[in-house]
């Protein structure tokens, strides 16, 4: 444990709250910060200005785009992702992002201005409560009261977004603090008693585990962004081949387990495959590992895993036993828990009758699609396309929608951060900034950011940054003329009332050359993959508007209040 005190910043004469800030970023090896000035951090982005820092500033055309690059950022290379915005309008065009950041765990550290010290709680110009705006929505939250706390705040800020479950922290700053002069020296250390997440796994819990396995005849591990988060997708693997376990994904685990591996059933719940949610339903044991029972994931809670023992690995304790009840509960980091599963010995269980039964029904019902028209691409077919042609190796992000479950359905992950989606909140105009930050985070990678026509037009505003910057991301749009998960909702759910989800679009073409972006339009199946060859081998951003079946639909499905075991939609 540090020693407080132990460490300390020396400001030099003359410098600002503002530049010590700067200078704290430096020291914690920020390289790229996402944001968009106003009065409140005009001191900052004057620090800035001036400074000789080795980071990356990325001037997005709204705060929105600055946070959900932020977020793409993070999920692709593990670091927390940076953003500065200005108080009132700046902070508040914010709140999505952070929402977003906290419902899917990604480490994100939000710097807002704030009117000065003095004015707070005066409906001062541009003066909102971030502070109460955004308690619920962060894993903690800073108001800056003494410049002379500044620095540490910053560190005990990335602390606390990168440590135990990655969140999104936010720091406001009080223009006063960051404009006055200043120096001396900071103490930058810090010392939280009442923080300290448990990532090593009660020994006791783990022989639990262990004999569970034994004793189990059709054990199933359900994987989800905590085997990602926690690096810990070898040891993943190890496990499942050491005793011969099927693996489960969630939406958010995706790539934490190899698609092509043969013990991966593929995704789990609304939209998951058949094999996937009757390996749920049948199960006598299921290892929850990093998923917190989202109900996208479980359907109705009556029918979920009805015959199971429940083990649930988690590094949040709040999460295990939350909608399901739990006989093993693990509190870990998931490649501790691992580690020490590995280090025990279960000796060879054969489950050759399940394994059997799982692959079965893995080649008799598989995702299936109806065929591209003369006229029309078929979406899933389009996605699958993607898939291919970029060898699987793409970084995938998307929007939320039906292309979202495509994407997620037909490209294959096989490794861990390359898949970039926006699952619990599901922000709509999420995939294309998140684009952005994952390119940034991964210069050298291609980056194919699979967006819906209606989710696009919430942040294609972005187009101007990668123009910009010359980032090379691949937009392709996923161009139904609708708001395509709402309107199969209707379809279905509605009786065909198709109430404001059809779209009237822009000319995507025309659109994105007017941001001097290449831009094309594509309809016919045996025009589709040609282009996508030239568009991945273009240095250089490009918006493909991929023209596709309208009445298509996401199959199968688990209508709402259905259990797991009542999919519709399931083709033999
Ligand atoms: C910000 C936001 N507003 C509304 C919704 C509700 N919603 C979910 S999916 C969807 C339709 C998305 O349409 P599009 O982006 O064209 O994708 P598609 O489903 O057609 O693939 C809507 C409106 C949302 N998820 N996010
Ligand atoms: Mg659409």
């Amino acid at each position: 444990m540090r020693v407080e005190g132990e460490r300390k910043l020396v400001a030099k004469e003359n410098m600002t709250g503002a530049d010590l800030l700067i200078q704290t970023l430096v020291d914690a090896n920020v390289d790229t910060i996402f944001g968009y000035p106003g009065g409140a951090v005009l001191p900052i982005y004057d620090a800035l200005y001036r400074s000789d820092a080795p980071f990356k500033h990325i001037l997005s055309r709204h705060e929105q785009g600055s946070i959900h690059a932020a977020e793409g950022y993070a999920r692709v290379t593990g670091k927390p992702g940076v953003v500065i915005g200005t108080s009132g309008p700046g902070a508040t065009n914010l709140i999505t992002g952070i929402a977003d950041a906290m419902m899917d765990s990604l480490p994100v550290v939000v710097f807002t201005g704030q009117v000065a010290s003095s004015v707070i709680g005066t409906d001062a110009f541009q003066e909102t409560d971030v502070m109460g705006l955004t308690t619920p929505i962060t894993k903690y939250n800073y108001q800056v009261k003494d410049l002379a706390d500044l620095p540490r705040i910053v560190n005990e800020a990335f602390h606390i977004a990168t440590t135990g479950r990655p969140g999104p922290v936010v720091v406001d700053i009080p223009k006063d603090i960051s404009e006055t002069l200043t120096a001396g020296e900071y103490p930058t250390d810090f010392h939280l008693p009442g923080y300290q997440p448990t990532t090593k796994p009660n020994p006791l819990q783990i022989k639990k585990l262990t004999e569970a396995i034994k004793q189990a005849e059709k054990p199933l591990i359900l994987a989800g962004a905590g085997v990602v988060f926690a690096e810990a997708a070898e040891q993943l693997k190890q496990f499942a081949e050491s005793y011969n376990i099927p693996v489960v994904n969630t939406l958010l685990g995706l790539g934490s387990f190899p698609a092509s591996h043969p013990l991966s059933l593929g995704m789990a719940g609304m939209h998951g495959s058949y094999t996937a949610n009757m390996a749920i339903y049948d199960c006598d044991l299921l290892i929850n590992i990093g998923a917190r029972f989202d109900d996208r994931l479980t359907g109705n809670l009556k029918h979920f895993a009805p015959k199971a023992t429940v083990a649930h690995i988690d590094i949040d304790p709040a999460e295990i036993g939350k909608n399901v009840m739990t006989e093993i509960p693990v509190v870990a980091d998931a490649k501790e828990a691992l580690d020490a599963l590995l280090a025990e010995d279960i000796g060879s269980p054969s489950f050759a009758d399940w394994e059997n039964k799982l692959m079965e029904n893995k080649v008799n019902y598989p995702f299936w699609y109806n065929d591209s028209t003369d006229e029309l691409l078929s979406p899933q077919w389009l996605i699958e396309q993607i898939y291919k042609e970029s060898d699987g190796e793409a970084i995938v992000t998307t929007d939320v929608g039906q292309h979202q479950m495509w994407a997620a359905q037909f490209y294959k992950f096989e490794k861990p951060n390359r898949w970039v989606t926006s699952g619990g909140l599901g922000t709509m105009g999420f995939g294309f900034p998140a684009a952005v930050g994952a390119q940034l985070g991964k210069p050298d990678d291609l980056v194919v950011a699979i967006v819906g026509d209606g989710g696009f037009q919430m942040t294609l505003h972005e187009l101007s940054v990668v123009h910009e910057h010359n980032l090379p991301v691949k937009i392709m749009i996923v161009n139904n003329e609708a708001l395509g998960m709402v309107r199969q909702w209707q379809e279905k759910f509605y009786d065909k009332r198709y109430s404001e989800s059809i779209l009237a679009n822009p000319d995507f073409v025309k659109l994105a050359e007017s941001y001097g972006v290449k831009g094309y339009r594509v309809n016919k199946a045996e025009e589709f993959v040609p282009l996508l060859k030239e568009v991945f081998a273009y240095d250089g951003p490009v918006v493909v508007d991929c023209r596709v079946i309208k009445e298509e639909c996401v199959y199968p499905m688990v209508a709402p209040g259905k259990g797991l075991q009542q999919m519709i939609g399931v083709k033999k």
